[in-house]
């Protein structure tokens, strides 16, 4: 919210740079927005369910930024230099699929009257792919800001590696809806505080001030200073808009575009690239008599008699889901969206003939395919690791992996939330990606973050370096959250690591990239109480078993370098959602294989040792692979064979047809399991004992935990003799 505190911002004096309004008269404006109010409540009413407040308090918001300045073309919504919209309070979902029917897009009004039912097009909150148009999956809020920010970083490098003089083909603004509760959600903090210092002028957020949320007034739990709040993240802030006021709304876009191009000239004389907030002041539920500024119109159907009540407040005449022809007319955006289609199509075509091999490379960039030697850059690295046959910790050996990866696909970018030296994200020789650093400028005795005029690739924009490595700061949510942004975006793989066990912290984001389909790599290391020391806050027991139950996620923890860098190359060529990558902070032994078990390791469970006639099955991830050995190894010296199966990941191995799985794991062999976590996983394999840890950890050396809690030879080779003897 925006308190009336002593430190009170100031505005800044509004300049005319709109050079002209795109938005029609008065009175069409003013229907257009109650369109929007219409379908809202409308949809809201039939449903029975749904949140009318913040579509009917955002409507004239929405209509400066649609009609006046977002590049969108509805008949083609995955148009590459589009600009991106992204409605963080997903709640008001409505909002925006109304604004995809008015505008033009496939979601005729059938699928607005089937809103929130059983497989129609208009989901309780925006689903990307589900929805044409909907660029994110929100809902949880704060999530859709931060994957805005990734989306806005994507914009930026991508302009800087691809535009050349004369053809910015890489152009596009990001907007942003927000509301009350995604400002005072934490993420918010992180990933704007991000957006900030990495210069990302061509964010651009509007912001619900409606000082209601589902509790009532928000003074009582929310009373920041948003706007100084932002302006200490470095971003440009306008605030004390009338969000009803679809010409101050217009002006303060027109503002805020200008200052993202040019830059802003602050009071020392620098000229800033910065994110810009408009903090608009509005009314929720806006034209509903008796619901207009209260939180019962946040999230409740206004019931009969309200909607006719709110219908002759707005004199809008029209029945539930009839929509007059001129309404329709003015929203419709299908012939001018086609039109900077195709003025970016002719200005791409043109730069293809100039500048064949980057279109080239950008095309396949933003279709998100492999470079085309992919297939021997992953076997020179598997050939690699299997020759080198190292004992190494799988954090190092995913380092190596990077080593292959980094140079060979340009399209890879990650970083660490501040653990680069523990989760060995950076590969050798990548650069940090930094803002460039601010020089005089000749001219005009200007400061200026980027030396380069507009004529340079990226230049005038607040440039960043070339830099792939990225330091997210300790903000592990923001961190992931900006990583789905990213690969929504186009043109990026990318990943991000911490500490397993604070993969916690960023759980939503990883469920969200999941539920989204995206292609993200988690780096999640210290992945057991193997990391010793640091005790059963860092040691994680739970996680494995928890992420492999998020669907779609695909799950790895390998137990050597061979199983690492296989996993490495599985993630990357996943194109059906997130892969999350549990690697050990120890080093662990090298595992001898044959070709055909090398090959064998992307089927996510294979037979590692396989004594003729065997008596039992091992199983076994990560660093427990080679305790699960040795301990076959002694059976065996008793005369007991048993087979060790490598499950480097259980979400693939489940996915391998029945005939692979049961060759695998014979249905008249008993099992034992052994991993250093949770055991309930484990008895879905049908186990008859699992070796594992169903408490937290403790402080130590990583041998004396591996004792204590029983993960060892020993200790599994006498679990086996037990299940034998029953
Ligand atoms: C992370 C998260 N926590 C809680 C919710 C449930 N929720 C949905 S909307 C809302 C209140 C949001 O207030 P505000 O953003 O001000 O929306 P408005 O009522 O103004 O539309 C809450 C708590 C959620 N969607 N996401
Ligand atoms: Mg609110």
């Amino acid at each position: 919210m925006t308190t009336s505190s002593a430190a009170q911002y100031t505005a800044p004096a509004p300049q005319d740079v709109t050079g002209g309004s795109r938005l029609p008269d008065e009175a069409t404006v003013q229907r257009m927005a109650d369109s929007i109010r219409a379908l809202a409540m409308d949809a809201v009413e039939q449903a029975r369910s749904g949140h009318p407040g913040m579509p009917m308090g955002m409507a004239e918001i929405a209509v400066a930024l649609w009609t006046g300045h977002l590049r969108h073309s509805p008949a083609h919504p995955t148009w590459f230099d589009r600009d991106r919209f992204v409605l963080s309070n997903g709640h008001g979902s409505m909002l925006l699929y109304a604004l995809l029917h008015l505008t033009g897009y496939d979601l005729p009004i059938e699928e607005i009257k089937r809103f929130r039912q059983l497989h129609s097009k208009t989901p309780g909150h925006p689903e990307y792919g589900l929805t044409p148009g909907v660029e994110t999956t929100t809902g949880p809020l704060g999530q859709g800001l931060a994957n805005a920010v990734g989306m806005a970083l994507a914009e930026k490098l991508l302009a800087q590696e691809f535009n050349r003089p004369g053809f910015d083909v890489v152009d596009h603004f990001t907007y942003c809806f927000v509301g009350d509760g995604c400002l005072m959600e934490g993420i918010s903090h992180e990933a704007c505080s991000l957006a900030g210092v990495l210069s990302l002028s061509r964010l651009i957020v509007l912001y619900d001030d409606n000082g209601i949320s589902i509790d009532g007034e928000v003074k009582d739990w929310f009373g920041d200073n948003t706007p100084l709040r932002f302006e200490s993240y470095g971003w440009n802030v306008i605030a004390g808009v009338d969000g009803h006021d679809a010409w101050a709304v217009d002006q303060a876009l027109a503002q805020a575009k200008a200052w993202a191009v040019e830059g802003r000239v602050d009071a020392t004389g620098t000229r800033r690239f910065a994110p810009t907030l408009i903090d608009c002041k509005t009314v929720i539920g806006k034209g509903a008599p008796h619901r207009a500024g209260t939180s019962k119109a946040h999230g409740e159907a206004l019931g009969a008699d309200e909607v006719a009540a709110t219908r002759k407040a707005l004199n809008w005449t029209s029945a539930p889901f009839e929509i007059p022809c001129d309404v329709y007319a003015s929203w419709d955006a299908t012939a001018t969206g086609a039109q900077q289609q195709s003025m970016w199509e002719d200005l791409f075509n043109a730069y293809a003939e100039r500048y064949p091999v980057e279109a080239g490379e950008f095309e396949r960039r933003m279709r998100g395919v492999l470079p085309g030697d992919w297939e021997s850059i992953v076997a020179r690295m598997v050939d690699d690791a299997v020759g080198k046959a190292e004992k190494v910790a799988t954090r190092a050996a995913s380092r190596q992996a990077l080593n292959y990866l980094g140079p060979a696909l340009p399209e890879l970018l990650g970083g660490s939330a501040d653990l680069t030296g523990s989760n060995l994200t950076d590969w050798k020789g990548v650069e940090p990606l930094r803002l460039v650093p601010v020089a005089k400028s000749a001219s005009s005795g200007e400061k200026t973050q980027a030396a380069a005029g507009s004529a340079e690739p990226g230049g005038n924009r607040g440039a960043l370096t070339a830099g792939r490595h990225i330091n997210f700061g300790v903000r592990e949510f923001g961190m992931c959250a900006v990583l789905t942004g990213l690969a929504l975006h186009g043109g990026y793989i990318p990943y991000g690591g911490t500490f397993l066990v604070f993969s916690d912290y960023a759980r939503n984001a990883l469920r969200v990239a999941a539920l989204s389909r995206q292609r993200v790599v988690y780096v999640f290391t210290h992945d057991s109480i193997g990391l010793g020391e640091d005790g059963p806050t860092h040691q994680p027991i739970e996680h494995a078993s928890t992420l492999r139950a998020i669907p779609n996620m695909t799950v790895w923890r390998p137990a050597d370098s061979v199983e690492t860098v296989v996993a490495w190359a599985s993630a990357i060529a996943n194109e059906d959602g997130p892969t999350s990558l549990l690697l050990s902070r120890q080093g662990l032994p090298f595992l001898p294989r044959t070709p055909e078990q090398v090959a064998q390791v992307n089927r996510g469970g294979y037979v590692l040792r396989d004594p003729a006639a065997p008596r039992a099955v091992l199983l076994a991830t990560g660093s427990e692979v080679s305790v699960a050995v040795a301990a076959a190894e002694a059976l065996q010296a008793e005369g007991v064979a048993v087979r060790v199966v490598s499950v480097p990941s259980t979400n693939v191995f489940d996915r391998q047809d029945v005939t692979y799985k049961r060759a695998v794991l014979p249905d008249n062999l008993p099992r034992v399991a052994v991993e250093a976590g949770v055991t309930d996983f484990w008895w879905k394999y049908r186990c008859d004992a699992v070796v594992g840890i169903d408490r937290f950890g403790e402080s130590a050396p990583a041998p004396d935990l591996f004792k204590f809690f029983g993960i060892t030879a020993e200790n599994v080779a006498e679990t086996v003799r037990m299940v034998l003897r029953r």
